[in-house]
């Protein structure tokens, strides 16, 4: 048996599991979100990351149902914490066939009216690959999630060919800057006028921008010396199933 003749029961058998990862504000150092990203529990391999299977996904035709039960688990998430008095934003990861979807934009306003979540809720990422594969299709997108009131996110910002293309072209939220940039920031004074220059530049726009991959303290100083908005890492958290995150909803880090 092969992972790509598992995917069809996978999602079924309701065995693809959203973890949580927290976002926090740089200066407060306080959640104000989380990015979801799934997980395989797979009976007979164990936990699998998505590395491992979201390619599959993708080739398999079943990646339209797949991101469509990631945002019903988000959403139902969302109105969980909702009910114990948190009101915690989630970001859900789409994939590049997602945009060239012509009812999954229905799908999610159909999704907004029947769970009654509130849209600035729910944010979506892309990555700078899915983007570029029509970067025109990705602008209309982009337009219509914004007039839902869904802010969308572009992640891994940097690692492509046209980062600035985006950033002229799509009427993005966030920019998630790539952990590449943030390893060596407290170490390497390069890196830190490149991070410099991309949150002033963000800022600029009124573009909110997200530090990824932030792992020690000192990374996070640079950061907060820089004046970035948001940081992700494990310093904050790994992601981890809602119960094991939802000790993080009322604590400073
Ligand atoms: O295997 P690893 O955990 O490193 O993979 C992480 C990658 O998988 C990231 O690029 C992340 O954006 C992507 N990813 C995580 N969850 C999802 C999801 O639900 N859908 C899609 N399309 N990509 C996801
Ligand atoms: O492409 P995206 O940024 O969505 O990928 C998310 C992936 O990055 C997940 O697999 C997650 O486990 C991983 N990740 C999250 N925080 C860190 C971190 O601080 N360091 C490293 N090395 N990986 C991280
Ligand atoms: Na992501
Ligand atoms: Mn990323």
């Amino acid at each position: 048996v092969t992972l790509r003749s598992q995917l069809r029961s996978a999602l079924m058998h309701k065995q693809f599991v959203l973890y949580y990862q927290p976002k926090v504000a740089m200066a407060t150092e306080t959640l104000t979100g989380f990015e979801a990203i799934v997980r395989w529990h797979h009976p007979d391999e164990g936990i699998l990351p998505p590395g491992q299977f979201i390619d599959l996904i993708e080739q398999s035709g079943i990646v339209h149902v797949f991101t469509r039960y990631t945002i019903e688990q988000a959403v139902e998430q969302i109105l969980r914490w909702q009910k114990m008095g948190y009101l915690v934003p989630v970001s859900v990861n789409l994939s590049a066939y997602n945009l060239m979807d012509n009812a999954f934009v229905p799908f999610i306003q159909g999704l907004l009216q029947r769970t009654g979540v509130s849209p600035n809720m729910l944010e979506f990422e892309l990555t700078e690959s899915a983007t570029m594969v029509d970067i025109k299709v990705s602008k209309k997108m982009i337009e219509a999630f914004n007039n839902l009131g869904i802010r969308t996110s572009i992640d891994d910002f940097g690692t492509g060919m046209s980062s600035f293309a985006y950033l002229r072209e799509l009427d993005i939220h966030t920019v998630k800057l790539d952990r590449a940039f943030i390893r060596q920031v407290h170490t390497n004074s390069k890196d830190q006028k490149i991070v410099e220059g991309i949150v002033s530049l963000c800022r600029n726009l009124n573009v909110e921008i997200v530090a990824e991959g932030v792992e020690v303290k000192a990374q996070a100083e640079v950061l907060q010396r820089l004046d970035c908005h948001l940081g992700q890492g494990f310093l904050f958290g790994k992601p981890a199933p809602a119960e094991k995150v939802e000790r993080l909803l009322n604590r400073e880090f």
